[in-house]
């Protein structure tokens, strides 16, 4: 985890900025982070306007991304109360301050592995201000298994097409632009290995980060109206017990998936903790909480 005072010693360089940091009111251009969940995550966002959350499956670059993007501007650590280390770093772009946060590699946020359950909880709850999925292009059709599921949970993605010199080298060809309008969030090719094509994703992770591009994730749509019913009623029951939750629709999916994490979690009020605004009592949590699950 970042010490406070290093963050500090980080910034006294840094040019000023006139970006102010201010609840998620879905104000234009305003930072769309939840802060206190950031905290309570262990990100701590004093003196910094945006946060980046870097995810994708494992061996994608990530990392390689990360250290070309913050130099030796870093710091590891581990999760609160995990064991998964975590890599945190800062970069400026346009006059804004950006903290980036390194997720552990996953093939899903299924949450079945301490790793998945990190890398959604973190996108979930801290509402990173922009999500950059590192895909393998050369692997595309396996890697967009995950950044389908991130656009499922966030608007604010932009996927890095990376490797794109490994795919050439297979004699593979991605037409980034297709992808893009196809999955509807901006797609930058990089080969982050060889420096390539990162000033442009930085551009694309700041223009999503100021609401100048509003990335609209391709989502996939159910007809059925037994469905629709059944989500609309646990989302409202969701609601009822946790009022500030974010994605309470996508808990509500995953909810009558039969997901255990989620189910756990709302059991025992652990979604609750991470929600900071007009929570409900404890007592009150209690005496709903049998008819949600
Ligand atoms: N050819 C090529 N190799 C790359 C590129 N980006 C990263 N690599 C290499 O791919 C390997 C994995 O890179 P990492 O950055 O460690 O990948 P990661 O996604 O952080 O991996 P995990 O943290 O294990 O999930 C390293 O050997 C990198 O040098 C690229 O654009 N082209
Ligand atoms: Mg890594």
């Amino acid at each position: 985890m970042i010490e406070k005072t290093t963050d500090k010693q980080q910034t006294k360089e840094k040019p000023s900025t006139d970006i102010r940091i201010m609840d998620s009111s879905g104000c234009e251009g305003c930072p769309a982070h939840n802060r206190a969940n950031l905290l309570k995550l262990g990100v701590d966002m004093e003196d910094w306007d945006f946060v980046v959350a870097l995810a994708g499956n494992p061996n994608t670059g990530k990392s390689t991304v990360f250290n070309a993007l913050t130099g030796l501007r870093q710091h590891t650590g581990n999760w609160p109360g995990k064991t998964v280390t975590r890599a945190e770093g800062g970069f400026e772009f346009g006059e804004a301050r950006y903290k980036m946060v390194d997720l552990p590699g996953t093939y899903s946020l299924l949450a079945t592995s301490l790793d998945e359950q990190v890398a959604r909880n973190f996108i979930l709850f801290g509402q990173p201000d922009v999500t950059v999925v590192v895909v393998d292009a050369s692997r595309l059709e396996r890697n967009l298994n995950l950044a389908l599921q991130v656009m499922e949970i966030t608007d604010r993605v932009v996927i890095c097409l990376n490797l794109i010199d490994e795919a050439k080298r297979h004699g593979l060809e991605v037409d980034e632009r297709r992808l893009a309008r196809d999955l509807g969030v901006p797609v930058v090719p990089t080969s982050a290995r060889y420096n390539q094509g990162l000033d442009e994703l930085l551009n694309a992770i700041h223009e999503v980060a100021i609401g100048e591009v509003k990335p609209k994730p391709r989502r996939v749509k159910s007809h059925s109206p037994m469905l629709k019913a059944a989500v609309e009623r646990l989302e409202s029951q969701v609601l009822e017990l946790y009022p500030n939750l974010p994605n309470s629709r996508w808990v509500a999916l995953r909810l009558l998936d039969g997901d255990e994490d989620i189910i756990r979690s709302i059991r025992n009020g652990e979604l609750g903790e991470l929600i900071t605004l007009d929570e409900l009592s404890a007592e009150q949590r209690k005496e709903l909480t049998p008819e949600v699950v």
